[in-house]
């Protein structure tokens, strides 16, 4: 086992591997970003690739020996495209955020205006935040959501009217349903401005037919490859054809260097487990889960952003019980289940406090978890929020739900 070379070499890093290990079993991971990827990927992840630079683009390397890493990152892109049904990929961005970074390299100057969606309205923070290099070097305006946290797609055009944007983002880190990419690329249209999705969140919803797929209306799609998509951490972009070499040098050498080709044999693999049955199966059952899990709250008084879920995500709304969302993440912690706190629209505190809790169903859905074991986790987090029953009790009830679906035979 992998576990016992790292023991040999540094018992310290492995005993919190190990921890670590025991922790993702023994606790119900409703992190929306977060998922469980593959023994598979992972392996490709630790493996010799690690050692291997690659500069360049498959088969125009600045290094020699690229033979073997040329036909895994052609596979990868082979893969994407066939998955997404797009006419490009760069499989190489190390991160989602340095995907979005190498798109607004290639399609803007600084100081152009960008139209994204607000942070604090379930955004990205590389949309614009003022924090983030998206709004120190570009003029960010954003839009939001209404009172129900569906998309103000009127506030979007009017918007994109009055200030001429560039570019235009759809895509967000929170956002809990079906997005209208045919509406945005509209309003992209009517002014003339560049159109990029980030459906890093929605990726396996998007890849599976689960969710509509932006790849008719966007000329650039980036995402993440270890959320809904299960694979190892890392960035895509999918382009049309007329932006693929200008998308390209934007990512090499415009801001990274040596690809990742580990990561990117473990990106492979992932994309070639998406185009399995299993995968689709996967990705309605995450949004059945979903559904069922924002209805279950509901009946058992937990308010929903929305009222409802048509993805993989949903944000509880904690303003009517008087509690912050940093106090309820930190509460479910102790209970076993791990989500994070999250404005809600409009929201009267602070990021830091919030009055929210993001949850996602990705995870649980994982590790097999279906409509009984949502109905338990929505009891769970009702009772622990409304305090009616024990926080010991509660524990228990976790962890008999992960032992269960176990996860991982071994590391
Ligand atoms: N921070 C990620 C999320 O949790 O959604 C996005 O990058």
């Amino acid at each position: 086992m992998e576990i016992d070379i790292i023991k040999k070499t540094d018992p310290e890093v492995a005993k919190y591997i190990e921890l670590e290990f025991k922790r993702q079993q023994n606790t119900i991971e409703l992190i929306a970003s977060e998922n469980f990827t593959s023994p598979a990927v992972m392996a490709a992840c630790g493996s010799v690739l690690t050692n291997k630079y690659a500069e360049g683009r498959p088969y125009k390397r600045y290094y020699n020996g690229c033979e073997n890493i040329d036909k895994i990152e052609e596979l990868a892109v082979k893969r994407c495209c066939e998955l997404f049904k797009c006419d490009h990929a760069n499989v190489q961005p190390h991160s989602g955020a340095q995907a979005n970074m190498a798109v607004f390299l290639y399609a803007l100057k600084t100081g152009d205006t960008i139209l994204g969606m607000d942070l604090s309205n379930g955004g990205h923070l590389t949309h614009g935040s003022s924090v983030n290099f998206s709004g120190i070097n570009y003029n960010t305006i954003s839009y939001g959501v209404d009172e129900n946290g569906v998309i103000d797609y009127n506030d979007v055009e009017k918007k994109a009217l009055e200030y001429k944007p560039k570019l235009i983002i759809a895509g967000a880190s929170n956002y809990s349903r079906i997005i209208d990419f045919e509406r945005f690329s509209k309003i992209a249209k009517e002014i003339n401005a560049y159109f990029m999705v980030d459906i890093a969140h929605i990726a396996a919803l998007v890849a599976t037919g689960v969710h509509p797929s932006p790849v008719s209306y966007a000329d650039f799609i980036t995402t993440t490859t270890h959320k809904t998509l299960r694979g190892p951490r890392g960035g895509i972009i999918m382009c049309k054809k007329e932006h693929a070499s200008g998308i390209d040098k934007a990512v090499f050498p415009g801001i990274q260097g040596g690809p990742l080709e580990h990561i990117i044999a473990g990106k492979a693999i992932a994309l070639k487990e998406a185009q399995s049955e299993d995968f689709k199966e996967y990705a309605k059952q995450v949004v059945e889960n979903s559904s069922y899990l924002a209805q279950e709250l509901i009946s058992n008084g937990i308010d929903i952003v929305g009222g409802k879920s048509e993805n993989h995500v949903m944000t509880i709304d904690l303003r009517k019980l008087d509690k912050t969302g940093k106090d309820v993440a930190n509460l479910l912690e102790e209970v076993g289940i791990t989500a994070n706190k999250n404005t809600v629209p409009n929201d009267p505190t602070s990021p830091f406090v919030t009055s929210g809790v993001r949850i996602g169903t990705a995870a649980t859905t994982t590790r097999g978890m279906k409509k009984p074991e949502m109905k338990e986790i929505a009891s769970i987090i009702a009772d622990a929020i409304l305090e009616k029953d024990s926080i010991e009790n509660l524990k228990n009830r976790s962890l008999n739900l992960c032992k269960k679906f176990p996860l991982y035979e071994n590391i």
